[in-house]
C-alpha cells in the first residue's frame, strides 16, 4: 500500500522531520513564508493530510475551493484558531492539535514578560548596548516589584495553572483568576489560586493581568477599551494567548494615556506585524511569538503530531482530536 502524502508546511526539528520522511510520503516546504490561502485550497485537494502552523490561516475558502484529498489537519501548535473548524468537519476533515506539551515553556514566557516589563529589562538592556548607561544611581530606571503583588489569570487551562504555580510558590504572589467553567476550589488551591466570579473583579484587584483562554469569536476583543480601564491603576497586561483576544487599539490609547502601566506581549493580530505605536513605547516588552521555542517543546510538539496523524492512519483515534 502506498504511504499517506503528508504536506509539512514550515521547516521542523529535524528529529521529527526524520520520522515523518520514514513513515510517510512527505513534502517538506522549505520556504520560512507562511502559505497563502490559494496554496493551502490547492493543497487540500492534493495531500491526505496537511500539517499547518499557527501562520497558515485556513478559513472556509480552503475547504471549499476543490473536492478535498485531505482527510486530517495535524496542528503543529495547541490553538486552532486560524483553522475553521467547522468548514473542516462539514468536509469530514479530522483536526488534531498538541496540547500538553507546551504548557511549562508558555508559562515561563508570561512569568518572563511580567519580569521583564515591571523591572523594565527590555529599557535596561537597550540601554547598556547603546552605551547610554551613566552608571549606577538610586533613582536609575526604577521599576515595579513583582514578588508578593497580585496575578490575575484570565482562563485557568493548563498554561493559567502552570503560570498561577510559578508565581505562587516561586514570587509569594497573591493568584486570583477567572474561568469560564467553575473550578473546584480544592484544585485552584493546588495551585495557590482563588476564582473570581467576573473578569472586572480579577480585573480590579490584580497588579498583573495575564491572558490565558483560546483564540476565538467569543475571546475577540475580550480585553476592550472598558475592561483595561477597569484593570487597577498602574497594572501591567501579558498577553502570550493570541493577538485579537485584545483590541490593540484600546490598548495603544490605554497604555499611552497611562491608563495601565505597560504591557507584555507575545502575540499579536496580524504577525508578524506589529503596531508601530507599540514598538515606540518603552513600556512595552515585545517578543515574536515565542511561547513555545525552545528545543524540548518543539520537538514534543512535533511527536505528538507524529502520534495523531500514525494513529489516524492506522484506523486508531488520534489522541488530540479536537474536530
Ligand atoms: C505555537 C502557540 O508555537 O501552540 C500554540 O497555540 O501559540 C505557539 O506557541 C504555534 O501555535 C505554532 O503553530
Amino acid at each position: 500500500m502506498s504511504k499517506p502524502r503528508i504536506l509539512v508546511t514550515r521547516r521542523w526539528p529535524s528529529a521529527v522531520e526524520r520520522i515523518l520522511l520514514e513513515r510517510f510520503d512527505v513534502t517538506l516546504n522549505r520556504n520560512d513564508q507562511a502559505m497563502s490561502v490559494e496554496a493551502l485550497a490547492q493543497a487540500i485537494g492534493e495531500y491526505d493530510a496537511i500539517l499547518p502552523t499557527v501562520s497558515d490561516k485556513l478559513p472556509a475558502a480552503v475547504f471549499d475551493a476543490v473536492a478535498p484529498r485531505t482527510r486530517i489537519l495535524g496542528n503543529f501548535g495547541v490553538g486552532y484558531n486560524h483553522i475553521d473548524t467547522n468548514a473542516a468537519k462539514n468536509r469530514g476533515i479530522v483536526v488534531t492539535n498538541t496540547p500538553g506539551v507546551l504548557t511549562d515553556c508558555t508559562a515561563d514566557i508570561a512569568m518572563l514578560l511580567m519580569l521583564t516589563v515591571a523591572r523594565r529589562g527590555g529599557e535596561g538592556e537597550r540601554q547598556v548596548r547603546s552605551g547610554e548607561w551613566a552608571g549606577w544611581c538610586p533613582t536609575h530606571m526604577i521599576g515595579t516589584k513583582v514578588t508578593g503583588k497580585t496575578v490575575g489569570i484570565i482562563g485557568f487551562g493548563r498554561i493559567g495553572k502552570a503560570l498561577a504555580q510559578r508565581c505562587h510558590f516561586g514570587f509569594a504572589m497573591d493568584v486570583v483568576f477567572y474561568n469560564r467553567s467553575p473550578v473546584d476550589p480544592a484544585e485552584a488551591a493546588r495551585y495557590g489560586a482563588r476564582q473570581l466570579p467576573r473578569v472586572e473583579d480579577v480585573l480590579a484587584q490584580s497588579d498583573f493581568v495575564s491572558l490565558h483562554c483560546p483564540g476565538s469569536a467569543e475571546n475577540r476583543h475580550l480585553m476592550n477599551a472598558e475592561r483595561l480601564a477597569a484593570m487597577k491603576p498602574g497594572a501591567f497586561l501579558i498577553n502570550t494567548a493570541r493577538g485579537d483576544v485584545v483590541d490593540d487599539v484600546a490598548l495603544i490609547s490605554a497604555l499611552k494615556s497611562g491608563v495601565i502601566r505597560g504591557a507584555g506581549l507575545d502575540v499579536y493580530v496580524a504577525e508578524p506585524r506589529v503596531p508601530d505605536a507599540l514598538k515606540a513605547m518603552e513600556n512595552v516588552v515585545l517578543l515574536p511569538h515565542l511561547g513555545s521555542a525552545t528545543e524540548e517543546t518543539r520537538t514534543a510538539m512535533g511527536m505528538k503530531v507524529v502520534d495523531n496523524i500514525t494513529a489516524f492512519f492506522e484506523g486508531r483515534s488520534p489522541p488530540d482530536r479536537v474536530v
